[in-house]
């Protein structure tokens, strides 16, 4: 298709879905062209050349800061399904819980894919997810770990914060001693306060952690702070494992034990892990809905093509 200046309307075909109230947006026809290679590179590449597409696909106007993104590619293992990158609105992540059960739920709606088990590629390895018969989607993630415990981070103006740093697919930062109320009608005060907590611990000797998980000291209710500053509407399957991590190396939670993770706006993920070796592989149960598909149309001559950007 053309526009005015006789440029090329660029057509890229998408599923919406939300898992758990979090949304992903699966791109099916019209990425860019990441050639061959690990999926860590492509996904290098993608940033390094094609970042404006990512900002295209997730932020405003077409989309929001909320959006997760995920790029079905060629897998490099034969034995996968698909590959998968995601992003947000932001950057790119490793792994992402509710967008692999969005993912499964995609192909499912395109009659790729039958209940059972399937081998999903990402860039920080294979996870393995299966459809269940009710349509729930359970991922065994790549393995997590919890790296440090009882980390005392000074946060200005807020004070002293202690909390672990867990690897789930993407870094965490997990505290219950916030003193918060965890309500969706405290939800902007959150955001603010997690975010001062996320640069603190980055500039406290751990940039790596671009989520920030706090949680309720009694019981599973959960707030997640993404990198690009959205709060996760689900209960991040990232930041699950990442907490499954520390309750095993507390020896909180038993292995095959089901913890039930909250969200800020009461959705929940089952979840439960097996030790494998020094880590712990998760297992996270949950549902996707597929609301909408259609043809993004990126056209040269919109000032907003590629997205309001941050
Ligand atoms: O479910 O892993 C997750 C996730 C990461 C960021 C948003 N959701």
């Amino acid at each position: 298709m053309q526009n005015k200046t006789n440029s090329t309307v660029r057509k890229v075909v998408i599923i919406d879905s939300h898992t758990a109230g979090e949304p992903t947006r699966v791109v099916i026809e019209g990425g860019p062209p990441l050639g061959k290679g690990t999926l860590a590179q492509r996904r290098e590449k993608f940033q390094k050349k094609f970042d404006r597409f990512r900002s295209a696909v997730v932020n405003e106007p077409r989309g929001s800061d909320v959006y997760v993104g995920a790029l079905l590619v060629e897998p490099t293992d034969q034995t996968c399904a698909t590959g998968v990158i995601f992003f947000n609105n932001v950057g790119y992540l490793g792994m992402c819980g509710h967008g692999t059960i969005g993912v499964m739920a995609t192909l499912a709606h395109l009659g790729k894919i039958e209940p059972g088990t399937h081998r999903i590629e990402t860039p920080v390895g294979i996870v393995v997810a299966t459809l269940l018969e009710d349509a729930r989607v359970s991922v065994e993630n790549i393995p997590s770990y919890r790296a440090h415990k009882d980390v005392l981070i000074n946060v200005p103006d807020i004070g002293q914060i202690r909390g672990d740093i867990a690897w789930g697919g993407n870094w965490f930062f997990l505290c219950e001693n916030h003193g918060q109320e965890l309500g969706l009608n405290n939800v902007e005060h959150l955001v603010d306060f997690a975010w001062h907590i996320r640069q603190a611990v980055n500039e406290q000797g751990y940039p790596e952690v671009d989520h920030i998980e706090l949680f309720s000291p009694s019981d599973s209710h959960s707030f997640v702070l993404c990198p690009g500053k959205a709060y996760d509407r689900s209960p991040c399957g990232t930041g699950t494992s990442a907490k499954l991590s520390c309750l095993a190396a507390d020896g909180k939670l038993k292995e095959g034990e089901i913890w039930t993770q909250e969200s800020i706006v009461g959705s929940k993920f089952e979840a439960k892990f097996r030790w494998e070796g020094e880590k712990i592989i998760p297992t996270i149960t949950g549902i996707a809905f597929v609301n909408a598909r259609s043809t993004l149309l990126l056209n040269e001559d919109d000032p907003f093509c590629w997205g309001i950007a941050h």
